[in-house]
Parts: C-alpha cells; structure tokens; sequence
C-alpha cells in the first residue's frame, strides 16, 4: 500500500533538528562504518617480494568526500571503519585485519577486508558496476550481469557481514556507504537485531520501472530494508526508493510522505541528507594557490596565451558524466559563432576509471577522439580548443585550476550529488566563475545560481557556454554568491548528524 500526495509537493526533507553532542563535541558513541574503499591503505616501497627485510611500506590517505566527512566523526567518538584492503601491504602490517588509524595518532581501528582477484573482478567490477550503477543512473541498455557477478556480490557481502559482526556490540550504530554494500545489512540484522543500522546510497535511486531491470532486485532491496535508515542525497531519491520498495513487496505499508517503509514488523526510514563539502578547506587552498603557476604545471605549452580564458571539466572518465555531449556541444558553438573560435580554451582533467570494464575503456577512446577531432577542425598555431589532461592533481592543485577557470561545465545525464559542482563556486575566491550545470544532477536540487542545463540537449549547452562567457559582473557576481551560500549551508558536519537525526525521529 502506498500513500503518496502530488510529486511536485514533495520538496527536499532535509531533517534539521539539532543531535545532542556528547561532552567531546561529537555526535553521540562509537561508530561502526562500512565502505568498499578504506580511508588509510598500505603499500610496499621497495621490491618486497625479492627482499622483504629491506621493504617499507607508505601510508596513502584516501581523499574525496566520504573520507573526508566520516575521518573526523571516527576521529572524534572512536570506533572501527571496516573496509576492502585494497593496498598491497594492508594485510601485512595489520594485526588479525586490524590496524589503527590515522597512523600518528590511532584514534580509531580499520578493520580490513581482504579479497580476491575475482572476488573484487564479479563484485566490484561486475555486479557493482555494471549492473547496479548503470542501473541507478537509469542506462539500463549497459546492464551486464555475468552469473558470477552476482555469486560473488553476495559473497563479498557475506564477508562484509561477517567482519561487520565480529566488531560490533548488540546495540552499536553500524553505517554502510554506497551501492557495493546492498546485502550485507541483512545479514549483520540477522545476527546482531537491536543494532542500529544506516545506509548511505551516494548515486540516485531511480523510478520503480527502471529499478524492475535489476537481476535480483528484490534481494538488493531486501538487504536495505534490513537497515532502520537509508539515507540519499535528494527527495527525488528517497520517494523513489519507497515507491521501488512499493511495487517489489506487496506486504510493504509504504507511506512515501513521511518516507516509511514498514514490512515483516521492521520500520525502515528514507531521507533526504545531501552531502556537502569541507568548503573552508577548498577555499583555503584555492586562496593560497598561485594560478598562473597552476596553469603552467596543468596545461605547459598547450596555453601560448597566458591571458585566454578557461572553461573547465572535471571528472572521472564515466560514461554518465556527459563528456562527449559537452564536446559537441562546443563543436556546435564553434560552428554556429566562429567569433568565438580562439577567446577560450575548455580543459577537461579526467581521470581514468574502471577500465576493465569495456563501456569505460570504450567510453575514454571516444573522449580521445573527440578531443583529437576538435584540434583537427578548429585548432591554430596560437589555439589549442581542448586540452585533455588524465593527470593526477593533488587537492591544492585542483582548487588552483578551478579558481584559474572562468566557467565550469559540470553536466551528468545523472549523478547523485556531484561534489565538483560544490567545490568550483568556493573555490572562486576572486568572486570570478560561473557554474553550468546539469538539471539531473542531485547537485541541482540543493544549490541555488547554476545556469542549468538538460545534459543530452547539445545545443542548449553551447548556448549555456556561450552566455556564461558574456555574463555581465553583477549577474556573475550574484550567482556566484547565491551559489556560496547554498554550498556552505550544506558544509561541515550536518551530513552526520541529520542521518542519525533520523534514527532519533524513527
Ligand atoms: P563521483 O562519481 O566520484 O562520486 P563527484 O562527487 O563529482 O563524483 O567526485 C568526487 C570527488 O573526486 C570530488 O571531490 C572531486 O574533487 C574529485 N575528483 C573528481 N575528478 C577528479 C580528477 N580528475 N582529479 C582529481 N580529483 C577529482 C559519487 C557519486 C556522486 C556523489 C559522490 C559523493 O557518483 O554523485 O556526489 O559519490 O556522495
């Protein structure tokens, strides 16, 4: 049964009531969470095959924003962050999978999980990636479900489970993140029934129909209902993950308003908790960069004109981040207005992803080609059109160039949030930037300035780009402001505590 009012009245429910802190400032006791990247891994130096005794090994702290909003709350209360070891010596400098963290100072425990090749190949790269996130962001034509994707998915949720419940007390708080960890709350529910347990889903949730594509649908589903709280970055989302638990369970009582679902004698809650950035940080290291010198490191001899300006994309090279509409786009632009031909040059710093995976693979290539074909038709002696940069960029560089950018074209077909589009407007210290965004993207619902755009529709990007280069200071200024805002009401530690604001109302 379903209760629901019109669609368009449903407005972001971000929950806002104050949690009580505890005497250290955090938010309430020790935390388990869990996530397929772990916030601190371990590597060899040094060849630790042929001569173990003369290897070392370095810490690599994880950067992005999970570890960045979960590290200090860990940090603060204690507890135990339980991960996939990803780095080649994690398991070896851990003491029965475990180690403290951050490593100078040992405030919590990560508890490591160690898999297989094939393990990480069905889950991560198969059922993960291409039958889940395709999926969510609605591309259903790319669903691929080898039998074994599904094996080891639950296998490794199994293994999750088991580690889950090895380190948590009958009545701790557990947090799952993302669309690796569907099944495993189920499981950890089964042994472990007066815990609390969240989920945080970072991708969209998409409509009941679309959902009915997903091979063992109800199972996935099944896993989440398990957890007292699912949280999501959007409304949209949460009132389709009710309509979705809806029509796959008939026994369900689903009141999408209030985002309850209630089935078997279990209470499961949606929310709408948008994540948001360490906003002050990007301010601060945007503020302290240098941009020409980040110019030069980023683009060298690809810029003869120090002065032309820069129109920037960043991203991961994923096919959902509409990549190659942006560069028909700006094909369309220098076709129909060849007077903008040489006035900007668009940067587009991609890093690679998922390349086992043939649509990723395939996906880089044409991006290639499209860069190649844009320097064919357009390019001068004194004009490169695109530079295409797969570099890896430290975080003080990154907020370098977004400040040297005078546009950013952030346009997924579908994204949950998109932390990009929050970090570029704080990042403009100079209160020069405009922002293009894509109208799908959960970043759209939350923030308030973008010139906003329908990702697939090419000419209305070039049209977008094209009035953001010649929008007038005070318009520019206005947005840029509006755009400040809305990141910073988002930012710090409201992403922590709305979630388990929710358990409380629960
Ligand atoms: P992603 O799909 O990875 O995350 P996004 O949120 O834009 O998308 O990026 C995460 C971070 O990676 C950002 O902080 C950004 O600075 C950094 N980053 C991206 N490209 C980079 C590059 N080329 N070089 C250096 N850094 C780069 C998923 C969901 C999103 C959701 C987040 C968080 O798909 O919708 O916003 O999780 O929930």
């Amino acid at each position: 049964m379903v209760t629901t009012r019109d669609d368009s009245l449903i407005a972001p429910r971000v929950l806002s009531v104050p949690v009580t802190r505890s005497a250290d400032g955090s938010t309430g006791g020790s935390l388990v969470v869990v996530s397929n990247r772990e916030p601190y891994s371990h590597e060899w130096v040094g060849d630790a095959v042929a001569d173990p005794d003369e290897s070392d090994t370095r810490v690599t702290a994880a950067t992005g924003g999970l570890t960045s909003a979960l590290d200090p709350i860990l940090r603060s209360r204690g507890g135990t962050w339980v991960a996939w070891a990803s780095g080649g010596a994690d398991m070896a400098v851990a003491d029965d999978g475990e180690v403290g963290v951050p490593p100078d100072e040992e405030r919590y425990t990560l508890r490591r999980v160690p898999l297989s090749e094939s393990a990480v190949e069905g889950y991560y790269d198969g059922y993960a990636n291409q039958v889940l996130w395709p999926l969510c962001h609605e591309d259903t034509g790319r669903i691929w479900a080898a039998p074994s994707f599904w094996t080891q998915y639950r296998a490794v949720n199994e293994r999750f489970a088991e580690a889950v419940v090895d380190v948590t007390e009958a009545d701790q708080r557990v947090w799952f993140q993302d669309y690796h960890l569907a099944l495993a709350p189920r499981r950890v529910r089964e042994a472990r029934p007066d815990a609390t347990l969240h989920h945080f889903w970072h991708i969209p949730w998409p409509a009941p129909g679309v959902f009915a594509h997903c091979p063992h649908g109800g199972d996935v589903l099944d896993g989440l209902l398990a957890c007292d709280a699912v949280g999501f970055h959007t409304a949209e989302y949460a009132a389709e993950f009710c309509r979705t638990a809806d029509a796959t369970f008939p026994d369900a009582t689903v009141d999408v308003d209030s985002g309850v679902v209630r089935r078997d004698g279990h209470e499961t809650r949606a929310v709408a908790n948008p994540l948001g950035i360490e906003a002050d940080g990007v301010r601060r290291r945007a503020g302290a960069a240098d941009t020409d010198a980040v110019r030069r490191d980023v683009l060298g001899d690809a810029l003869p004109d120090p002065s032309i300006p820069l129109v920037l994309g960043v991203e991961r090279l994923d096919y959902t981040k509409g990549i190659l509409e942006r560069f028909a786009a700006l094909e369309h632009l220098w076709e129909t207005h060849p007077e903008r031909r040489g006035t900007f040059t668009y940067v587009q710093k991609a890093s690679r992803t998922r390349e086992s995976i043939p649509a990723y693979s395939d996906y880089r290539a044409a991006v290639h080609d499209a860069v190649d074909r844009l320097a064919e038709r357009f390019g001068t002696d004194d004009w490169r059109p695109v530079v295409l940069t797969e570099r890896r960029l430290d975080r003080d560089t990154l907020a370098g160039l977004y400040r040297a950018a005078d546009v950013a074209l952030v346009t997924p077909h579908r994204d949950g949030m998109n932390l990009v589009a929050h970090e570029y407007p704080v990042a403009c210290v100079d209160g020069e930037g405009v922002l293009v965004l894509s109208e799908l993207a959960g970043a759209a619902t939350t923030l308030d300035g973008a010139l906003t755009v329908n990702p697939h529709d090419v000419e209305a990007i070039a049209g977008a780009i094209d009035r953001a280069l010649g929008l007038d200071d005070d318009e520019r200024r206005a947005r840029l402001d509006r755009l400040c805002a809305t990141v910073d009401d988002l930012a710090g530690d409201g992403w922590v505590e709305r979630q388990f604001d929710a358990e409380e109302r629960a």
